[in-house]
């Protein structure tokens, strides 16, 4: 039998998916083998799964997920069925009346992975066959429920060829592995898995492989091989994830008292593939970017990111892999809280104060701009069409704030306690958000504590989109020394969510006097519209002490306080944490970037602004090259549009350009000085001198700016250097500015880089975001350059990616940048549509443009829905016309 279906990917709408009708999988499959024939030219997979109903459950009919699968045959407890037992539609497969007892399915399907180009499923990446099944990829390569609330232990038997594909990896623990009997050209391979896991943690990979071998033994004595899979020839690039993986396995161990369960822990590097990386169980696949990497080939931020992300998925084995999620509302009990440890990581190992800031002006810059568009969501969605489009910051960052809060609330004391809970009690489990709070509120009051908040009010978290606002009045008396703050809460409506309620927003705060010498920090906790609070026997004086507000970033809101400038300044200069006093500067930059922006510079700030700065950059001032570099740098482009009355990114760029210029001019002397302060720290190996680096990046791009040919070809000069970080500190320095060295600059980081393409892609995300009068032309000449792979989302993301950051050239006024970036985005859909709808989202600000640049914007969205989607993008692009 040949059952040859429609491919399912074209289809037009997908229906909508909601919370509210969850039930669980009328059967248990407790155990899976997948016998997996990889052919010349396709792959045959058997598949024997053991299905038991679940008590009480009616009589029913069987349904199986499976997209783009060729049927081979069917049976039950070994009896081929009838057609008419069952229907397989372009989407699954239903079996009318399958036994009410336990029995055993066997399918046998064929499989094309050279033709998949969706990057889901079984794909072929170069040489190499691997998987991607989170979270709906499992159903491409056999019929299966592909849910996460079905959990099965998996036995995976790989037959290949021996010289085509001389490694064949699965989950767990190879049992048996030799040469075909009968067959000297073919091997195989089994693999037993004897955890328990969703269908979405499955992976399979085979291929020519080097592997890269090291150990770690757990505290309670396990030996754990760790294997590092790379194409022939990029050993060398692996001992920076290698030990960031070693250096992540000791502190889970450290911290939460989590132990890694089996013998073996496998990572392989894919070329293509559609994100960071993938936590399958014990066999982990990454985004080759996020694994090949050293001083010299990667930048500082890359290796940072590369050791957090390769503590991500290895957090996952518990977060995620040992608890799962019950279905995929519950994303964020996985992703928020291994976002939570990451971040708890990063800033263990390297500088908590900074962390925080890098995260708080992330979440502002990205996770703030979704919760004010058109494909704001909540945490804990109740609804989605296609789930690859909730893999968002607000699942990802916002829940890991969430979980940051229930800390604050707290103490740290106390929520370990309710995390030690959370983890013994749902091992083995697929679990709800809901749990999880659950858990953290018990353990927490375990020894009799008041809790101090309301639990269920601080779940509204998990349900409400939108970023809410604090704002603060204050009145102050000035002789009696008494000051009174009263804070009011809102949250603005978002698509389909008009009705707000208050929710439990953590505030810490802090007052510094006019001495400089701030008071202790105190924890309000915000669970009313409106609170006030009284402060007496403060000294009277004619200002009140400055107010230092959400410090740590202690929720993640937006708060408006009309703090003067004067109160800023000795913010920037006095307050003791770190995040507050980098946000007094950020409050201060942004009043001077949209002033510039709308025309109308204010030129008594921006003097205020150099005295300020001209006091951290002296001999004196501020020590810390990175905290300095943190200080000095402007607020992100999102974040900026998100204050003006219309958003206008062009002017924005352009108000930037002439502030670095400005500030490079008058602050010249003393930013060579602190160049020349630096210099000798510039080669220390990460994670030493990266301060150094950062600030001198910093300082190359003002100088530049300003006119100054010795920086700039120092800069040039870097671009051919030892340090990745300089080389692109420098790209980025000259990228804004018509000169030579820019040209000699991205011509000389070509050349040298050309033949390796992880390092090549930053060449073409430069090139597409270069501004130039014929940037147009020129992104479209880069999709046929000969070392461009249309099929590897990380080149489509440099180029594309690059092009929406070109914002003179993205935005144009004639809306050519709109127009191509939507032909793009069409072509794209056909080969990958979960990159193609990520990509989408370029315009999502769109509704807060000019009404031109709208009605441009509007024209090249109807061109995108007028065209044939996959139901990913169409999704995104529905949301975003409304
Ligand atoms: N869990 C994966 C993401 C899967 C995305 C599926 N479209 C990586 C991570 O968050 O660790
Ligand atoms: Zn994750």
């Amino acid at each position: 039998m040949q059952t040859l279906l429609p491919m399912a990917s074209a289809s037009i709408t997908a229906p909508t998916i909601r919370l509210k009708d969850y039930k669980p999988f009328p059967w248990r499959i407790p155990s899976i083998a997948l016998d997996v024939v990889i052919g010349s030219d396709a792959v045959e997979v058997s598949c024997c799964m053991e299905l038991t109903p679940l008590l009480g459950a009616e009589p029913q009919a069987l349904v199986l997920q499976g997209v783009d699968l060729l049927l081979q045959s069917i049976a039950i407890d070994d009896n081929a069925l009838k057609p008419s037992d069952y229907n397989v539609t372009a989407e699954r497969l239903v079996i009318h009346q399958p036994p009410q007892v336990p029995f055993q399915l066997k399918t046998v399907c064929r499989i094309d992975p050279q033709a998949n180009t969706s990057l889901e499923g079984l794909y072929a990446s170069g040489g190499m066959l691997t998987t991607q099944c989170e979270a709906e990829g499992f159903r491409r390569i056999t019929y299966h429920p592909d849910r996460p609330d079905v959990l099965s232990r998996f036995t995976v038997r790989i037959e290949a060829d021996r010289e085509r594909y001389p490694v064949l990896l699965s989950n767990g623990n190879a049992l048996s592995a030799g040469p075909l009997a009968g067959d000297p050209t073919r091997h195989e391979v089994t693999w037993e898995d004897p955890s328990l896991k969703p269908s979405y943690l499955f992976a399979l990979v085979a291929g020519n492989l080097n592997e890269v071998c090291d150990r770690f033994v757990t505290r309670s004595g396990r030996n754990v091989t760790l294997r590092l899979h790379v194409e022939p020839g990029d050993e060398p690039f692996t001992a920076h994830a290698m030990e960031s993986l070693k250096r992540s396995m000791a502190w889970d161990e450290q911290v939460y008292g989590l132990e890694y369960d089996l013998d073996e822990f496998n990572t392989v590097a894919v070329r293509h593939f559609n994100m960071g990386a993938m936590e399958n169980k014990s066999l982990n696949i990454f985004n080759s970017k996020l694994v090949l990497a050293d001083a010299e080939t990667a930048s500082d931020a890359e290796l940072e990111r590369i050791e957090s992300v390769v503590a991500h998925e290895y957090f996952h084995n518990w977060s995620g892999n040992r608890i799962t999620c019950r279905d995929w509302f519950q994303l964020s009990l996985k992703e928020g809280l291994t976002v939570f440890r990451d971040q708890c990581f990063t800033a263990d190992l390297h500088s908590e104060a900074l962390k925080r800031i890098e995260d708080a002006a992330m979440l502002r810059n990205t996770q703030f701009r979704e919760d004010a568009g058109p494909t704001a969501h909540p945490v804990k969605p109740d609804a989605y069409q296609a789930i690859d489009n909730f893999y968002t910051t607000t699942i990802y960052e916002k829940g890991a704030e969430l979980i940051r809060m229930l800390r604050t609330l707290l103490g740290e004391t106390r929520f370990m306690r309710g995390m030690a809970l959370y983890f013994k009690r749902h091992d083995g489990e697929a679990a709800t958000t809901d749990d999880f709070v659950s858990a953290i509120v018990e353990g927490a009051c375990s020894q009799g504590e008041p809790l101090g908040f309301d639990c269920e009010q601080f779940k509204r978290w998990y349900d409400q989109a939108g970023t809410p606002t604090v704002t603060v009045k204050r009145d102050w008396d000035s002789t009696r020394g008494v000051l009174r703050l009263s804070l009011r809460q809102s949250t603005p409506p978002t698509p389909g969510q008009p009705k707000k309620l208050p929710l439990v927003i953590p505030l810490l705060w802090a007052l510094v006097p006019a001495n400089g010498v701030p008071g202790e920090e105190q924890l309000l906790v915000l669970d009313q519209e409106e609170h006030t609070l009284e402060l007496k026997g403060l000294p009277c004086s004619e200002q009140p002490p400055a107010l230092s507000l959400f410090r740590q970033f202690s929720a993640p809101v937006h708060w408006e306080a009309s703090q003067e400038s004067a109160e800023l300044f000795t913010l920037l200069a006095c307050d003791n944490d770190p995040f507050a006093r980098w946000d007094a500067g950020q409050q201060l930059w942004r009043r001077i970037v949209l002033a510039r922006a709308s025309g109308t510079p204010n030129a008594d700030l921006e003097g205020q602004m150099l005295e300020a700065l001209s006091v951290l950059l002296a001999a004196a001032g501020e020590q810390d090259p990175a905290v300095l570099a943190t200080l000095m740098a402007f607020p992100g482009g999102p974040e900026l549009e998100a204050l003006q009355q219309e958003a206008d990114p062009p002017a924005l760029y352009r108000a930037a350009c002439a502030l670095r210029e400005k500030f490079g001019q008058s602050l010249a002397p003393l930013l060579r000085e602190r160049l020349d302060l630096v210099a000798p720290d510039l080669a220390l190996a990460w994670p030493e001198g990266q301060g150094q680096r950062q600030l001198t990046g910093l300082i190359w791009a003002w100088l530049a700016a300003a006119g100054d040919s010795a920086v700039r070809s120092d800069a040039l000069a870097a671009v051919s250097g030892p340090s990745m970080t300089l080389a692109r500190a420098a790209l980025r320095a000259l990228q804004p500015l018509d000169c030579p060295e820019r040209e000699d600059a991205l011509r000389q980081f070509h050349d040298r880089w050309q033949e390796k393409p992880v390092i090549f892609d930053s060449w073409f995300a430069l090139e597409a975001s270069t501004p130039r009068a014929d940037g147009l032309q020129r992104v479209s000449s880069l999709l046929q350059h000969p070392r461009f792979d249309p099929m590897a989302p990380n080149a489509v993301r440099a180029v594309l990616g690059g092009f929406a950051g070109n914002l003179l050239v993205f935005h144009a006024e004639d809306g050519s940048g709109y127009q191509f970036m939507a032909e793009q985005i069409i072509a794209l859909d056909q080969r990958n549509a979960i990159t193609a709808s990520r990509l989408a989202k370029v315009f999502s600000r769109w509704g807060t443009y000019s009404s031109k640049r709208q009605a441009l914007v509007k024209a090249a969205l109807d061109q995108l829905s007028a065209a044939q989607l996959s139901s990913n993008t169409r999704e995104v692009v529905e949301m975003m016309l409304g």
